[in-house]
């Protein structure tokens, strides 16, 4: 199972400044990530939170649910909260960060992700289809780890 985790105010995704976000809404996304995950052969079970402590039991969780793998929009948690970070370095599931926008042509204060360096890797600037990039390489992991 892959796990898709969504940040503060992701919940307004298609709603607000498209020009920045698009006009997908999360509903959306996270149907095309499922979707994705089908095609994949593998589970995928999307949340979104605007809460950092729920983004953090939710990755502390992530082994013991059976997820092979985390996508995980941080939001703007990607540049304040160390918390986040500390959680991500914490579990051994591996956590691909994504942002839906290219954060480092954006203002400064978003050029630095703190999270970012605990992850296994980020997608930035690439939209929805970021999504679906990392829930690919996860599952193409997990798989290469089974020696399938
Ligand atoms: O580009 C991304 O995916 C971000 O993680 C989105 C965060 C932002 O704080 C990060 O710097 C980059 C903001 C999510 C807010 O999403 C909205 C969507 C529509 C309307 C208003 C906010």
């Amino acid at each position: 199972m892959i796990l898709v985790l969504n940040g503060p105010n992701l919940n307004l995704l298609g709603r607000r400044e498209p020009e920045i976000y698009g006009t997908t809404t999360l509903a959306e996304l996270e149907t095309s990530c499922v979707e994705a995950g089908r095609e994949l052969g593998v589970d995928v079970v999307c949340r979104q939170s605007n809460h950092e402590g729920q983004l953090i039991d939710w990755l502390h969780g992530a082994a013991s649910e059976g997820a092979s793998g985390v996508v995980l929009n941080p939001g703007a948690y990607a540049h304040t909260s160390i918390a986040l970070r500390d959680a991500i370095a914490g579990i051994e599931v591996p956590v691909v960060e994504v942002h839906l926008s290219n954060v480092h042509a954006r203002e400064r204060f978003r050029h630095r992700s703190l999270s970012a360096g605990a992850c296994l890797g980020i997608v930035a600037g690439l939209g929805t289809p970021g999504y679906r990039l990392a829930i690919d390489y996860l599952a193409s992991r997990r798989e290469r780890q089974q020696g399938g």
